[in-house]
């Protein structure tokens, strides 16, 4: 008897010793590999990615494993758009997207789509809506087919999309010119009687620019006014190497919430090429003529250069973390440099470098220096 309860002693100790081992090795593990941006940010904010056709469909081997190690968040960046889903009046395509929500379904991510009403990547039928009636029976369709169909499921819905021109006055679409500003209170009104439990964003860019902020917070009173839902304002944040503007997004952040706003960063990038015309924000019309001069890192990007852009995405992802209290997610737009839209504009065919990963899939010191900051401040 005393024999079996000297073994059975032992064999509990082993058991309990083994245990602290592997709770140590586990912490180990994780000081060397700290599990991703997703996990070091937890606290903080969502990290999402915009995502390809191709990754949704996770053709690509390193882009699906990198997805769900790094991101919680994931946008289409550009399957959901209008000329992709709604292309003809009466005809609807939710292969892909069903596909993403899928997707993001399978990581248990948090699922934004964009974008429900945008006047790029429109289908050519809207531009031919002839007045104010007929346009509304279109939204109302358009608005009720797509977000009924992903009603439950869909996190948060980019419902207008750059709706501003840079002075902060509304932009003349096909929406605006058919049924005046009266357009923003019935798609937010709709999208919110098809969905409740979504959340609802206006996304643009340069919106954290003095006069285009301006305007935008102008809009969203008057949408609060008239009792609309909307719940957050999407800050794209395209920005240059050649100088971010910190003050201004500060600023922005605090306005924004201000307003009862959560803020979001949905489409983060830094160019790290010359753009002598100035041109700020993503205005995609805009393309210009290519030279060597504009393309100067065609092979590989200086080492050099790669620090200084890891100082500039520390400086931001530190303005980001003051301000995490009212930041609720932070979005690249892409997954690495060589899916980068930035390769092709404002000129097409360049190589541009401006996400944390490179084209193989490898951080860059900007990865390092972004998750640096939490290492830091940990005891
Ligand atoms: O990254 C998108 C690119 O692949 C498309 O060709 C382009 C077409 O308009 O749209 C890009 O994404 C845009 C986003 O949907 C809205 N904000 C600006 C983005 C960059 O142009």
């Amino acid at each position: 008897m005393k024999s079996f309860k000297l073994i059975q002693l032992l064999a509990i100790t082993a058991v309990l010793l083994a245990g602290c081992k592997e709770e140590t090795s586990q912490q180990e593990a994780d000081a060397q590999e700290p599990g991703g941006l997703k996990t070091i940010f937890k606290d903080d904010f969502y990290i999402g990615a915009a995502i390809s056709a191709t990754q949704i469909e996770e053709a690509d081997a390193k882009a699906a494993a990198l997805l769900p190690k790094e991101f919680n968040s994931i946008t289409p960046e550009n399957v959901m758009k209008w000329m992709y889903i709604h292309p003809g009046r009466d005809s609807f395509d939710f292969a892909l997207p069903d596909k993403f929500v899928a997707l993001g379904e399978k990581h248990g991510m948090n699922i934004i789509a964009h974008a429900l009403l945008w006047h790029s990547q429109l289908a050519p039928w809207v531009e031919q809506v002839k007045d104010a009636k007929e346009m509304e029976a279109v939204l109302t369709n358009h608005i009720n087919t797509i977000v009924g169909r992903y009603k439950g499921r869909v996190h948060g819905w980019d419902v207008v999309n750059e709706a501003l021109n840079e002075d902060g006055t509304l932009r003349e679409t096909p929406f605006l010119k058919t049924m005046g500003e009266a357009y923003l209170e019935k798609v937010f009104k709709l999208a919110a009687a098809a969905d409740p439990a979504a959340e609802l964003y206006y996304n643009d860019y340069n919106i954290e620019q003095p006069a285009k902020r301006a305007g935008c917070i102008a809009m969203i009173k008057k949408l609060q006014a008239a009792g609309v839902k909307i719940d957050g304002v999407g800050i794209q944040g395209h920005w240059s190497i050649a100088g971010l503007p910190y003050e201004d997004i500060e600023k922005s952040i605090q306005e924004y919430a201000a307003l009862g706003l959560k803020v979001h960063f949905t489409e983060l990038d830094m160019t790290v090429l010359p753009n002598p015309w100035d041109l700020k924000g993503a205005e995609v019309s805009q393309n210009f003529p290519g030279s060597p001069f504009m393309n100067p890192y065609p092979d590989s990007f200086p080492v050099a250069r790669q620090e200084e852009q890891a100082v500039a995405y520390q400086r931001l992802f530190e303005l980001f973390l003051k301000h995490r209290d009212h930041i609720e997610r932070v979005t690249f737009w892409g997954m690495n440099d060589g899916h980068s839209w930035l390769n092709g504009w404002p000129i097409k065919d360049r190589t541009n470098y401006p996400l944390l990963f490179d084209r193989n899939f490898e951080p860059k010191p900007a990865y390092r220096s972004v998750m640096e900051l939490k290492k830091k401040a940990k005891p």
